[in-house]
């Protein structure tokens, strides 16, 4: 078996004048980084694109963007193109967790080094990425649970869960963060759990249904803001009133969902940040120039009620 080159050298000869340069960046000092994206499924995701592409530009890293569409099979045919390439660094968002050791050892065998950022993959062996940049979602579902169970744990709570795409790192944690948390109360019961695969459409979809065939249902966990907006389409089409009849928490904390938290039709949200690229580029350049990196690096985030988000709404970026 080959032995796997040490990343940050200069793997793929240094008198290669090429496009995109090898290990240390291109001749000129420029580094050239392969980005594969999950999609434009949410309002989350928008943000976080803009945030990578605005950062590379001030860094002055030349940023090659491959949009996934959602598919796997996508995303690895781009890593494949940017090991082809020789970019400098690939950096990718996984839209599931499994599936990803073979290509990424073909990285790794190329020299090339690979930053995961937003969700992470899970494998065995840690060495075929340098760092994961991204929220801890397990500490995201259990905010929520906590929030439930503070604010629900005194009556008969119904919950509809909607998760996020099934396989991805943050539907599997915030699934697990908020079964934790809400474990041991009575009051409370997932009556029913199902992917809205991250979207408003999904979201409404999955809610529509669940209040059809459970109507007992008084609350929702929604895996992110845009679900919960799609299930508020859905609880006022079966003439409910979202955040009074039927109660929501969501994750994310975007503008939409900020404002429908301020309008009370949210009851509360846990922050997850998706302005991700500035900490990306750092990392970046120091996995190039061949300096350590810590393997994770935790973003910091909150949570915000009705209140908060009312005094919050005016500054928030995205
Ligand atoms: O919460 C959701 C997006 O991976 C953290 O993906 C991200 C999640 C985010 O579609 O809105």
């Amino acid at each position: 078996m080959a032995v796997a080159v040490a990343f940050g050298a200069t793997a793929c000869g240094s008198s290669d004048s090429g496009s995109g340069g090898s290990g240390g960046g291109g001749e000129d000092g420029s580094i050239t980084m392969g980005f594969s994206q999950v999609g434009a499924e949410s309002g989350w995701r928008t943000a976080n694109t803009q945030s990578i592409q605005d950062s590379a530009e001030e860094a002055g890293i030349e940023l090659q963007f491959s949009d996934a569409q959602g598919e796997q099979e996508n995303q690895i045919s781009a890593i494949r193109s940017f090991i082809q390439q020789r970019v400098d660094v690939i950096a990718f968002s996984p839209v599931v967790e499994t599936g990803w050791d073979s290509v990424l050892l073909e990285a790794q065998r190329a020299g090339i080094p690979v930053i995961l950022t937003d969700r992470s993959v899970d494998s065995e062996d840690d060495s075929l990425y340098e760092t994961f940049l991204g929220s801890d979602f397990v500490e995201e579902g259990k905010k929520a649970g906590e929030w439930a169970v503070e604010n629900w744990g005194s009556q008969p709570t119904y919950v509809a869960e909607l998760q996020g795409t099934t396989g991805a790192a943050p539907a599997l944690d915030r699934q697990e963060g908020f079964a934790d948390a809400i474990e041991g109360t009575d009051n409370i019961q997932v009556v029913a759990s199902q992917s809205g695969d991250f979207t408003r459409a999904g979201g409404r979809e999955v809610m529509e249904a669940m209040l059809n065939s459970n109507p007992q249902i008084n609350a929702v966990y929604a895996h992110n803001d845009d679900m919960a907006l799609g299930a508020i389409e859905a609880i006022e089409a079966a003439g409910k009133v979202p955040g009074k009849d039927i109660q929501i928490i969501s994750v994310d904390a975007v503008r939409d969902g900020m404002q429908a938290l301020a309008d009370g039709k949210i009851n509360f949200i846990v922050e997850c940040n998706p302005l991700l690229g500035g900490q990306l580029m750092d990392l970046a350049e120091k996995v190039v120039a061949g300096e350590d990196v810590p393997k994770r690096v935790v973003t910091e985030e909150t949570t915000f009620t009705q209140e908060q988000a009312i005094e919050a709404l005016p500054n928030r970026q995205y």
